[in-house]
This record gives structure tokens, sequence and C-alpha cells, in this order.
């Protein structure tokens, strides 16, 4: 075992426990009162828990590895401007939304870079003690259980995450692009949480999944896993995504990302 593949083996470790651990204290949370406060707009929530989490994992970096960067949706972290040497872009609580009203479907993504490239993703379901997670060239797993490749499938056996939003008046999408797909696809879904969408994709209990502004700590450890599994991550336009930026997202698994982008996203300009 060579020192490099040490390191990640080390980090890894440390990912996992403390993803664990910060799942245990959302757990233990549900009696407690919630603090909860809207961001940009009514929709865009965040509580007392999302910032304790965040700042649970700023923490442990920077006690065990002083020299890494951390970006998180709270904002706790650094201001990164570059994605050079080890950064670790943090989702504390994933579908905030779903945590305030549902007391499930969220999860905490966490997922470490080396200068830009995709290491280690973890995504874990807090409530059904569900853990993916993939260290980029060791396969994924759904807790101990390796997941197999992703196979190519056609879109009219599909099942595909897409909030109706899309498919009606929005900002960000003429709603014609995809009400097609939505009509020609086996059914539609909407989880409320990207993250648990990306692992979806990696698991097969969806096919692809669609939206058009998320940031890189919604997609960045779903990015590895998907990746990994040979599936394709990717911009609406079928472009690499922004680590750096807001992104629209399109998720799938092999072939079925060839023919949606071909049938429906071509006439998608941004
Ligand atoms: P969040 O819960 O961490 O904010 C909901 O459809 C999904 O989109 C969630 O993964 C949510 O992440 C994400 N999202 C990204 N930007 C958002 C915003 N401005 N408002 C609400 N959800 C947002
Ligand atoms: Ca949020
Ligand atoms: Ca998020
Ligand atoms: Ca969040």
């Amino acid at each position: 075992v060579g020192e490099r593949s040490m390191k990640w083996y080390d980090i890894d470790v440390n990912a996992k426990k403390w993803t664990k651990e910060a799942g245990e204290i959302i757990r233990n949370s549900f009696q407690n009162e919630l603090l909860i406060h809207t961001k940009s707009a009514p929709d865009d929530l965040v509580t007392n828990m999302d910032k304790e989490i965040e700042q649970f994992f700023i923490k442990k970096i920077n006690e065990t590895y002083p020299e890494h960067q951390i970006l998180g949706e709270e904002g706790f972290g650094n201001e990164i401007e570059e994605l050079k040497g080890t950064v670790w872009i943090i989702d504390p609580i994933d579908g905030t939304m779903n945590f305030v009203h549902q007391q499930r479907n969220f999860a905490i993504s966490v997922a470490v870079y080396e200068d830009g490239v995709g290491k280690i993703g973890l995504i874990y379901d807090v409530v059904l003690d569900e853990l993916y997670h993939s260290i980029k060239g060791n396969g994924a797993f759904l807790n101990e259980e390796k997941l197999p490749k992703l196979k190519s499938t056609k879109v009219a056996e599909a099942v595909i995450g897409m909030n109706v939003t899309w498919v009606t008046e929005n900002k960000r999408i003429n709603p014609t692009i995809l009400a097609p797909l939505a009509k020609a696809v086996r059914g539609t879904r909407s989880y409320g949480s990207a993250a648990l969408e990306m692992a979806y994709v990696a698991t097969g209990r969806i096919d692809a999944y669609i939206t058009l502004r998320l940031s890189p700590w919604d997609f960045a450890a779903g990015l590895i896993i998907v990746e990994e599994l040979g599936g394709y991550v990717t911009t609406l336009k079928g472009e690499p995504l922004n680590l750096l930026a807001q992104n629209s997202v399109f998720v799938s698994k092999p072939g079925l990302h060839e023919e949606i982008m071909n049938d429906y996203l071509y006439k998608y300009k941004g």
C-alpha cells in the first residue's frame, strides 16, 4: 500500500466516522425544538441543525487536517476561489425542507476533492442509516454492499427524478422542453433532496435526475458516486459541472443520457 492510498484511506475512515456521528446528533435532535429561518425565499429554509452540523464537521476537519480547505453551504468554512489542494465540500443537511416537514428524506453530503478531482463521496440517509459511499477507483457501496455498474436504459422504460416546477411556468427553463420528456418516460418522481436523488440514480431506484439550479455542495458527493458506477453527471447542456458555481444538473445512466440529450435537451440553451 503506497503512501498516497494510505492518505485517502485515513481521510475516508474519518469522513465516514464523522458523518455517522453527525447523523447520530441529528437523530437525537428530533425531540428538541427546531429554530427555522428562511434564506433567499420562503421555500429556502435553514435551521439551527444545518448550522450545528456544518460546524461539527469544520471542527473535526480543522483539528485533524489543518491544511485542508472546507466549502460548506452555511458558510462557516473557507472562502474558496480555486480547487487547489484538498477541499472538503459539505452539505450538512440536504433536503432541509424535508427535515423540517417530514423528519425524513434528507441526507448529509460530504465530498473530498484534490486539485479539483473527486476522491471520496459520502451521502448519508440519516433516518434509514443508509450510507452511500465511494472512493474513486475502488467502487461504490450502499453500506457494506458493493453497487453494480449502471446499465443503459431507454426513455420509455425510465423513471426520472424531476420537480414539477420545471414543466410549469418558471424562470430557468422553457416548460415545453421537459414536458414532452415527462410524458415519454415511464414515471417521474420528486424526492426533495438532490443528494438522495443522485444516490437513487446510483442504486437504480431512478434512472435519471434533472434539476435546474444546484450548488456544489448539493452534487459534489453524488457526482463521485454516480461517475464511479459509469453514470453521467453533466449540466443540461451536457457540459461538465463547475464545482465553484451554480449549475443545471443532469444525472443519468449511460445510453439514457445520450437519448435525453439528443431528443429533448438539445433545445435547452441555458
Ligand atoms: P438544501 O435542502 O440543502 O437547501 C430541493 O429540491 C433540493 O434542491 C435540495 O437538495 C436543496 O438543498 C436544493 N436546493 C438548492 N438550492 C435551493 C434553494 N435556493 N432553495 C431550496 N432548495 C434548494
Ligand atoms: Ca439550503
Ligand atoms: Ca443541498
Ligand atoms: Ca443544505
